[in-house]
């Protein structure tokens, strides 16, 4: 059994955010655009602040990928951050520090007041630096190369946002359209929303928000498409597809509820209504498959489990919802207590984003990408794309017998 192990480090201030990834299998060949446009994404979505225009988001790879083909030794990568010239000063490793990035005055729902009495420390400039969203840029480039091994055998983390400031879309999803399909679509939005018309009124309320100092929320969604039966297993705690993939969304900076399918509402709803029947089909055998859709017999009309039940895929699509508050950092800042002189104080504020959830909703999709592709080596695990190749195919060859 492989099994990915994926680290980051980097402030977001500092010289750069980098990141390694051990155990991802030789032989996968990687497009370098494809992984840029994810992160292009990543910094997209109306209502980001000034310093998106300025962060140019280049990942440069130093180790374990040759000639665009992954090598199977640890993959590490660099990505600069152009706020590194306006903060060196400051957070430079071993000159002298020279003061004006200190703050005293904690924002409630960041990491501020949380980290000062973690570390006991007064400035919280060191905990900003860590705690800030700035490090999603690596899970980001981690997911698109899990999406990129996945896509090998037909599976698509697609992701779009439901939600922002209460306005919720109501033609949310296309169904049955490939991710390139999905993204060009995207990219024509200001929100990765469906819904011209609730993308207008998100619109009006984000400029709303800017111009009265306060942000706001939302909720978006990622639906993993083609997924194999199998990944995950109930048989411990911590091997749960499900619980897997909620601490992984769960890490995304600001979000603070997942959901699994119709799980929320499920729980006001009867068994009956709620679990998925189960439906059996013929299918015509395809020669050479590579994709759970060419041998899928099983399947439900509905998916109110989301995909996984028991904490194992059932071969439905994955379907992930993040919940996310509205940033802590404000133009018009909450009144808190500046934790020197104990006198109340605004809470810190350089500059903000009004929302995030875009963002949030191409990291999401990076998450729950990484979090599959660990699945599926657990599974089918080999050192070479070719071994990994085989035993799908053979695990499919099953599946069709079955
Ligand atoms: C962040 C605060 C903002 C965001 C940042 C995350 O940074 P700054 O305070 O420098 O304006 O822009 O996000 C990114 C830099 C990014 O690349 O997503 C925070 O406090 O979490």
């Amino acid at each position: 059994m492989s099994r990915l192990r994926f680290l980051t480090a980097g402030e977001s201030h500092g010289k750069a955010i980098v990141g390694i990834i051990e155990n991802f299998p030789r032989g996968v060949k990687i497009s370098y655009d494809f992984i840029r446009r994810e992160l292009l994404l990543r910094r997209g979505g109306y209502g980001r602040s000034e310093r998106m225009k300025r962060e140019k988001d280049e990942v440069e790879f130093l180790s374990g990928i040759r000639g665009g083909v992954t090598m199977g030794s640890p993959i590490s990568f660099i990505v600069r951050n152009s706020e590194w010239e306006n903060f060196k000063d400051s957070l430079s490793p071993f000159e002298d520090i020279k003061s004006g990035k200190e703050f005293t005055s904690p924002r409630p729902g960041h990491a501020d007041f949380a980290g000062a009495m973690k570390f006991l420390t007064k400035d919280m400039r060191d905990i900003l630096e860590r705690a800030s969203a700035r490090t999603t840029v690596a899970r980001v480039v981690a997911g698109a190369l899990s999406k990129v091994f996945l896509m090998n055998f037909g599976i698509e983390c697609h992701f779009h946002v439901l939600s922002i400031g209460g306005i919720t879309a109501s033609k949310p999803y296309v169904e049955n359209i490939s991710y390139e399909e999905l993204l060009k679509r995207l990219e024509s939005t200001f929100f990765y929303c469906l819904d011209r018309e609730a993308e207008e009124k998100m619109k009006e309320e984000v400029d709303r928000a800017k111009k009265e100092g306060y942000s706001l929320g939302g909720v978006f969604e990622v639906r993993a498409k083609n997924v194999p039966p199998g990944l995950g297993s109930y048989t411990e705690w911590d091997r749960r597809m499900d619980a897997r993939i909620s601490m992984a969304v769960m890490s995304i900076p600001s979000v603070k509820g997942v959901e699994i399918g119709n799980g929320i509402k499920g729980s006001s709803l009867k068994g009956h209504e709620f679990h998925d029947t189960i439906y059996f089909k013929k299918v015509k055998r395809k020669r050479d498959f590579l994709s759970y859709s060419d041998v899928k017999k099983f399947y439900r009309m509905t998916n109110n489990a989301g995909g996984i039940e028991g904490g194992v895929t059932n071969g439905e699509n994955v379907i992930v919802r993040g919940y996310m508050k509205p940033i802590p950092t404000m133009r018009k800042p909450l009144m808190g207590v500046d934790l020197k002189t104990k006198s109340s104080s605004p809470a810190h504020f350089e500059r903000a984003d009004v929302t995030v959830v875009p963002a949030g909703a191409v990291i999401g999709s990076a998450c729950v990408a990484y979090e599959l592709c660990n699945a599926f080596l657990e599974k089918f695990g080999g050192d070479t794309m070719e071994e990994i190749k085989n035993a799908y195919k053979s695990y499919l060859k099953d599946i069709e017998k079955f």
